[in-house]
């Protein structure tokens, strides 16, 4: 069979205007008390975020149809649920953060209490999309709901946030710290290419092939994410490294060598899952390409 999108270019080409689209038209602006509320979101929202997560369920909803509606709908839920989580990190009583996605973060531009509302509004608006989509049978919606409130939830990214936040009562142990990342970064990467196996009508056996994928995925995309904070002080994109950082246990020779092993996995997974693995292939390139392209990694003077 050939192929629909034969790389992610193609498969950005096509989705990700779609992805706007659909989100512009969830978030429309309305009249009325709540207006500033959905002013908020779409300024969170829309037109910047590199879309990973849905672009991962559409890549796997992709590899035999054309995706329909209803996998937009569930790439878009994703997409709403990682806006709201970003929203909430940012809030001074968690990481504190004064920029995202390359302009003001959401609180600094309409203050604490409306950055939190609008991060429940999106959080519980996401599965009100889900719920309500006449395009899907009611069990995929059930069975969408269920993937994703787990993901989300104590046993997903809010249950890895309060173990970051906590980390201190926890013991310090690398098994500990990639649990926590596991939960955090991973679930709701497990959660959208399972979302890709579901819509697509696949077998649970294969969904659950998929999410094991996602969480590893997830887990590589948190370690880059942690060798980009740790780069010297100098430079813009540069954090503190904070105690539950998997640099701060382990250092950045070893953080580079799990990389390498689980980017040699995910391609190796890939290949199982998919004969033709060129998009999963590029996607994780993606994810590594935001660390070493960096020019002082990719021509240190
Ligand atoms: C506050 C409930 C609650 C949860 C927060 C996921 C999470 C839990 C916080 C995010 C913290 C963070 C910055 C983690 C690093 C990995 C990550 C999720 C980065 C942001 O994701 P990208 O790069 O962002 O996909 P864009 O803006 O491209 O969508």
């Amino acid at each position: 069979m050939k192929k629909l999108y034969s790389d992610l270019q193609s498969l950005k080409n096509t989705f990700l205007p779609r992805i706007e689209s659909q989100l512009d038209i969830w978030l429309t602006m309305i009249e009325g008390p709540q207006k500033g509320l959905i002013e908020a979101a779409r300024y969170s929202c829309l037109g910047s975020g590199k879309r990973f997560r849905p672009l991962l369920t559409l890549a796997v909803a992709s590899r035999s149809h054309e995706p329909d509606t209803a996998a937009l709908v569930a790439a878009c839920a994703i997409e709403l649920i990682h806006t709201y989580s970003l929203i909430h990190d940012d809030l001074p009583c968690m990481d504190n953060d004064d920029l995202r996605r390359g302009k003001k973060a959401l609180h600094k531009v309409v203050g604490e209490g409306l950055a939190l509302l609008t991060g429940d509004f999106l959080l519980t608006f996401a599965f009100e999309c889900l719920a309500t989509c006449e395009q899907m049978p009611v069990h995929m919606k059930l069975e969408l709901i269920a993937r994703l409130t787990k993901a989300a939830g104590h046993r997903g990214m809010v249950g890895g946030q309060y173990a970051d936040l906590t980390c201190h009562q926890h013991p310090q142990t690398a098994e500990f710290l990639k649990w926590m990342h596991l939960c955090k970064t991973g679930a709701l990467m497990r959660a959208s290419l399972e979302f890709g196996a579901i819509v697509s009508g696949c077998a649970q056996q294969e969904v659950a092939i998929w999410g094991d994928f996602g969480e590893k995925f997830g887990l590589l995309f948190q370690f880059v994410d942690d060798l980009i904070d740790s780069l010297p002080s100098s430079m813009p994109s540069s954090v503190p490294i904070g105690p539950s950082s998997y640099i701060a246990f382990n250092g950045v020779e070893d953080t580079l060598i799990e990389v390498q092993k689980l980017k040699n996995q995910l391609i190796e997974m890939a290949t199982t899952l998919d004969q033709d693995r060129t998009i999963f292939q590029e996607m994780i390139q993606a994810v590594t390409d935001q660390y070493e392209t960096l020019p002082q990694i990719a021509n240190p003077s």
